[in-house]
């Protein structure tokens, strides 16, 4: 069990495992023109901090806005609003002013904290938040933190271990947001569990990744993990697959956090990049599927370390390392953690059963205000959305989303096992199937694929496909619709987004 003393503020914390581990001057944050120690990086999140206090008018508990890009700027920004004692509400850079005043009103956010280039859409939001009574900008607030009077330093306020530090908002893929609240103690167990039990980072790794920092599973990856160590973080200049890339060789990285869609993409771009620097390479955010874990190890050498975490449990808590991870496979509970499989009533199911996915450990669900919860949490232990199985050896294997699941003709179909049959053609670079309503069998399966550059649409090439998937998996999960498409829609961290396909708005 994790024990924390009862007062705790997760900024400070974080900073003082760092300069431990690193010293004041190990390098913290890497911009592409500019890097910051852990010494700068406290000196400056305190000079912010002081700024939120005496010039915004910030009271502990106050909630806060964080909406920019990932970039040392939002990092710095995210440990300022902490040691504060402000509740950082960060927001994914593409939200629109709807989604945002959602989130404001939902929130009864007081303050914002935007980055420069976003801060038209927060003004626009403004319109439909009452509770928003300030904003600052990046630059402003840059400006404000460097106009402090020398000498003068900031004393992080005394937070308890469970006072509210984060209010994380799902949209999951369903599209009504939830907030998820987690406390001053769910920051640093992420780091206790995941961080430590799966991942090896020490001071002189540089971590970079593709999941927003708004998400919990890049604030674990490129906020939380790499200061708990004394690592570094790199930002890429600018968004995209390429200049990830050109990241990870300039940098030399060594760790990455990514969704399965940012390995096949780097896949491409390996004969024009050196990615040989990497040695943690994570991925979480949707099931990876065996083809690209192969193909990946295949490239590179390096097996990439799976794991299933939710916004609700703050990051990963089911996850596999080294000789134990088996491509196709999630793992096992992550130390900390406790998993089973349960039937619909909530009992457990012994192993060799398929069935939803419960969990328990030092986090977990508490939404703000939504009636969902007690659907979530049912005696203690989480109710995860997710289908696995259990084998007998205590590994847990993604079958679907609940959701996910197609019923034809009386068959249980996992979508996303008919998803990586798909994947395993080499014509395949992107697929989503979904349960289509059938008069004869009440659904069938339903493919959409889009294919490689190169590869054109034909009858002949849908059924080569369809033959593909029954000669890789049983033949009665074959997808007997599969129509070819430009591209999948996704959430804004990557998720796939079924029920668009199905005909949902
Ligand atoms: O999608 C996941 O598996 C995940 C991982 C870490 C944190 C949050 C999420 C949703």
């Amino acid at each position: 069990e994790l024990e924390y003393p009862a007062r705790l503020n997760a900024a400070a914390e974080l900073l003082r495992r760092a300069t431990e581990a690193a010293g004041a001057e190990g390098r913290a944050l890497l911009d592409f023109d500019h890097e910051f120690s852990w010494a700068r990086v406290d000196a400056i999140s305190g000079r912010m901090a002081r700024v939120l206090v005496e010039d915004l008018g910030l009271v502990p508990g106050n909630r806060l806005l964080l909406h920019g890009p990932n970039s040392s700027w939002t990092v710095l920004a995210w440990f300022a609003i902490l040691k504060a004692g402000g509740v950082v509400v960060a927001t994914m850079p593409m939200l629109r002013a709807t989604e945002l005043a959602t989130v404001i009103g939902k929130a009864q956010i007081s303050h914002a904290l935007v980055y420069e280039t976003l801060a038209g859409t927060v003004e626009e939001a403004r319109a439909a938040a009452p509770s928003l009574a300030r904003v600052m900008t990046s630059s402003e607030l840059q400006r404000a933190a460097q106009d402090q009077p020398p000498g003068v330093s900031f004393t992080p306020v005394d937070t308890a271990a469970d006072d509210p530090a984060l209010i994380a908002f799902t949209s999951g893929t369903t599209g009504k947001p939830k907030g998820c609240v987690h406390f001053h103690r769910d920051v640093l167990a992420m780091a206790d569990t995941f961080g430590r039990h799966m991942l090896d980072l020490r001071p002189g790794d540089v971590v970079v990744g593709t999941p927003p920092i708004a998400f919990t599973f890049g604030l674990g990856g490129l906020v939380v993990f790499p200061a708990a160590a004394g690592a570094a973080t790199a930002f890429p200049d600018r968004p995209g697959f390429e200049a990830l890339a050109e990241t990870i060789e300039r940098q030399r990285a060594t760790a990455i956090f990514t969704a399965p869609t940012g390995y096949r993409a780097l896949l491409k771009l390996a004969d024009q990049h050196d990615l040989s620097s990497l040695r943690t390479c994570v991925s979480a955010g949707e099931t990876l599927p065996a083809a690209t874990s192969e193909a990946w190890h295949g490239a590179t050498g390096v097996r990439i370390v799976d794991g299933i975490g939710s916004t609700e449990m703050i990051h990963i808590f089911i996850s596999a390392k080294g000789d134990d991870i088996r491509p196709g496979c999630t793992g096992r509970a992550v130390p900390g953690y406790e998993a089973r499989i349960v039937d619909e009533a909530g009992e457990p199911l012994p192993a060799g059963s398929t069935g939803r996915l419960a969990v328990r450990g030092p986090t977990g669900c508490r939404y703000l205000e939504d009636e969902r919860q007690a659907a979530y949490v049912q005696n203690g232990w989480n109710l995860t959305g997710d289908v696995y199985r259990l084998d007998e050896e205590g590994r847990f294997w993604f079958v679907a989303r609940s959701d996910d699941m197609i019923i034809s003709s009386g068959y249980n179909i996992g979508a996303p096992e008919v998803e990586n049959a798909l994947l395993g053609h080499p014509a395949v670079a992107e697929a989503a199937v979904i349960g289509a309503p059938d008069e004869e069998r009440g659904q069938i399966v339903k493919a959409f694929v889009v294919l490689h550059p190169g590869r054109e649409p034909s009858d002949a090439l849908r059924c080569e496909l369809q033959a593909h998937v029954k000669a890789v998996i049983a033949p009665y999960k074959y997808p007997r619709a599969l129509e070819f498409v430009d591209s999948l829609p996704k959430t804004q961290t990557g998720k796939l987004q079924r029920f668009r396909l199905k005909g949902g708005a």
